[in-house]
């Protein structure tokens, strides 16, 4: 083979995660996108990015790849996926960065990536909503806090799970990186921090040196003044 042919076939096996081109600037950080780089970079797994713009979220050609029009879609071997939880099942499945070996690990790693998706990112982003587009209405004012308790009383069950563990699943898993990146979503408040071992965990996961490559990518594509 020729090194102009194995240039040619790494190139085909390279994954390729397609994002969107440009974000509102409340987004910038918080793309699911984020998620994605985030599992390649522990996995060690070089990907290539495609950025699409709002007319193609609209095309039938890119229906065929994520029926509702939204990011991330990631491609592998043939594979195309859509939902970051999927996406990042597919990456953890292999690479033992990110799903132990054993059979109780790897239930106890899916559970948990369920439940960043199921039981707290729902309330993070109920919160996020009424915060970042109902803020100042009186009716967003009276619906606040019990949509606050909410939150909170899922971050107090979580904080006592971490009381005596370092990750969800023992050892580091794709798990931690959806509730990581479903906790920043509460960055603009103090709830994470009201929890001594949670917030530990979080602060534990984010100075990852994969996420902190994965983040400085993400912001130099949405932010490049900001970096
Ligand atoms: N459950 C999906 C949600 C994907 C999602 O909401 N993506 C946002 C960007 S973070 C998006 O594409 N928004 C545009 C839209 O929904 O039209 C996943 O986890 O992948």
């Amino acid at each position: 083979m020729t090194s102009q042919h194995s240039n040619a076939a790494q190139r085909e096996q390279l994954a390729i995660l397609t994002t969107f081109r440009r974000v509102p600037p409340l987004a910038v950080g918080h793309v699911r996108e984020l998620r994605v780089r985030w599992a390649l970079e522990e996995a060690g797994r070089p990907y290539q990015v495609r950025l699409i713009g709002s007319e193609d979220q609209q095309s039938p050609a890119y229906r065929q790849l994520q029926p509702f029009g939204q990011i991330p879609v990631y491609e592998e071997n043939g594979l195309t996926l859509f939902e970051s939880g999927a996406i990042l099942l597919q990456i953890a499945e292999r690479s033992t960065a990110l799903m132990p070996t054993d059979e109780a690990g790897r239930a106890s790693t899916k559970a948990w990536m369920f439940a960043a998706l199921n039981t707290i990112e729902p309330h993070v982003l109920n919160l996020d909503d009424l915060d970042f587009f109902s803020a100042g209405e009186e009716w967003a004012a009276q619906r606040r806090p019990a949509l606050e308790a909410r939150v909170s009383k899922r971050l107090a069950e979580l904080d006592n799970w971490l009381k005596d563990r370092e990750y969800l699943a023992g050892q580091f898993t794709a798990a931690d990186i959806l509730m990581t990146t479903v906790l920043r979503a509460l960055q603009h408040t103090d709830l994470v921090a009201q929890h001594p071992a949670l917030h530990a965990y979080h602060r534990r996961c984010s100075a990852r040196p994969a996420f902190a490559k994965a983040l400085a990518d993400h912001m130099a594509l949405y932010d490049p003044s900001g970096q």
